[in-house]
């Protein structure tokens, strides 16, 4: 491998160069134009072998950089602008949800129900644990989708080699109850269809092949109250009446620029646009932290339905967010409070089997194709291991009920 300099002008067209550039501050290695690389694609040896007919056995860098730059920004911008669609300023806007929950059309507690989920979704999380929390895992089975290179859900069931050695894991599984290829299917089993977005969490109604709701809090909530006939742990309340307003209250402050803050980041479409989304991340995160210096979980001496909104989305963060999103400024690590008090929750009894790192760290390094086009898996961060997880989080002090009393399941 040749070491080379970026030379400061554009680099004459399109004759090979017969010098080698001297090394002065951009260092970048000279593209090797051989062939001998098993493990790249067909794509990447036509390319190559185009390449050589044009240039000769290596292409002037200045040239490389320039064109594989102007081609990739254009790209880039089509497939963001396609993908996180953004407002005028380069923001990423959340599309709503289709199918939501009203309070005047409960769901009977007769009806059969099922859950689809994937694993490196946040907001599909939120409705893993609560219906752990509260014993629903009978009631309301569950299929686990794994997304598919183009980003949509699909469904198959891993070799056993592939599965966790913890049994209680959970893994990317086949649908269970409609028997699909992918999440689209499922969706347009409704009937008059659905052509819309596929996203997961979906929850579903399985003798009327209906959707029920697509929208994650909706979910938690109905989670929580709305089928305690057939839950294991009907007496655990996330959102008792008295704690409503402060639930709502963290809610506001933490969906925008923490829960949607960090997609904000990572799709960010212009500077601007990100510096806003950066900063409304971190002013956040230091408030919440400074609160839960003197509060075991955000609403006091409870655990409540803000809490696992904002778990989801901590877990993350170290692991995927603070790299792939640009979320840059600290790690969770870093914060006075934050990492003990996530340590708190993912210690609950069965919040750890809802948290399958390596399938969400593929999920987001291999899957989201404009923010890191190699596919490369970085290494797992200090902090994000079931074992850093589990050491002592010495919150229990904090709290007037002791640890935990609620949450004997
Ligand atoms: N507001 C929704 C967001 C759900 C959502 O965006 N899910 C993503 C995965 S993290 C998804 O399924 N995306 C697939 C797509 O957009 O096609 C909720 O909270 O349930």
């Amino acid at each position: 491998m040749h070491c080379i300099s970026l030379p400061s002008s554009h680099h004459p067209l399109p004759s090979p160069p017969k010098t080698t550039f001297k090394l002065t501050c951009h260092v970048v290695p000279r593209m090797s134009l051989d062939n001998n690389n098993n493990s790249r694609s067909n794509g990447f040896n036509i390319i190559n072998n185009i390449s050589k007919l044009l240039w000769g056995p290596s292409l002037p860098p200045g040239l490389l950089i320039s064109t594989v730059r102007t081609a990739w920004t254009s790209t880039w911008q089509i497939m963001m602008s396609q993908l996180a669609p953004s407002d005028p300023s380069g923001g990423y806007t959340r599309p709503p949800s289709k199918f939501r929950l009203s309070h005047q059309n409960p769901t009977a507690s007769t009806t059969k129900l099922h859950l689809y989920v994937g694993l490196p979704c946040p907001w599909a999380h939120r409705t893993l644990i609560v219906r752990a929390l509260k014993g629903l895992e009978e009631a309301v089975p569950v299929s686990v989708a794994a997304p598919g290179l183009d980003g949509s859900w699909e469904f198959k069931d891993i070799p056993d080699k592939d599965k966790n050695r913890d049994k209680d894991i959970l893994v990317p599984s086949r649908d269970k109850v409609n028997g699909c290829q992918n999440l689209k299917e499922v969706y347009r089993l409704r009937k008059g269809g659905y052509n819309g977005r596929a996203t997961v969490p979906l929850l579903w109604d399985v003798d009327k092949k209906e959707v029920v709701c697509n929208e994650s809090y909706d979910i938690i909530e109905f989670f929580n109250s709305g089928l305690n006939g057939l839950a294991q742990n009907p007496g655990l309340d996330l959102s008792p009446v008295e704690l409503k307003g402060k639930i709502e209250e963290w809610n506001r402050a933490i969906y925008p620029n923490v829960n949607n803050g960090v997609y904000r980041c990572g799709f960010a479409q212009s500077q601007e646009a990100y510096d806003v989304a950066v900063n409304g991340l971190f002013s956040t995160l230091d408030r919440i932290d400074d609160h839960l210096g003197g509060s075991r979980y955000l609403c006091g001496d409870r655990l409540t339905l803000a809490d696992i909104c904002l778990f989801t989305t901590l877990i993350r963060f170290d692991l995927v967010y603070n790299v792939l999103f640009k979320c840059t400024k600290k790690k969770l690590l870093e914060f006075t409070n934050l990492h003990a008090y996530m340590r708190d929750i993912y210690q609950i009894p069965k919040v750890a089997a809802t948290c399958n790192f390596p399938v969400i760290m593929d999920g987001y390094y291999q899957i989201l194709f404009p923010l890191n086009p190699g596919s490369i898996r970085p290494v797992m961060p200090i902090g994000c291991e079931h074992e850093f997880l589990s050491r002592p989080h010495n919150r229990e002090s904090m709290s007037s009920v002791g640890k935990s009393v609620q949450y004997v399941l």
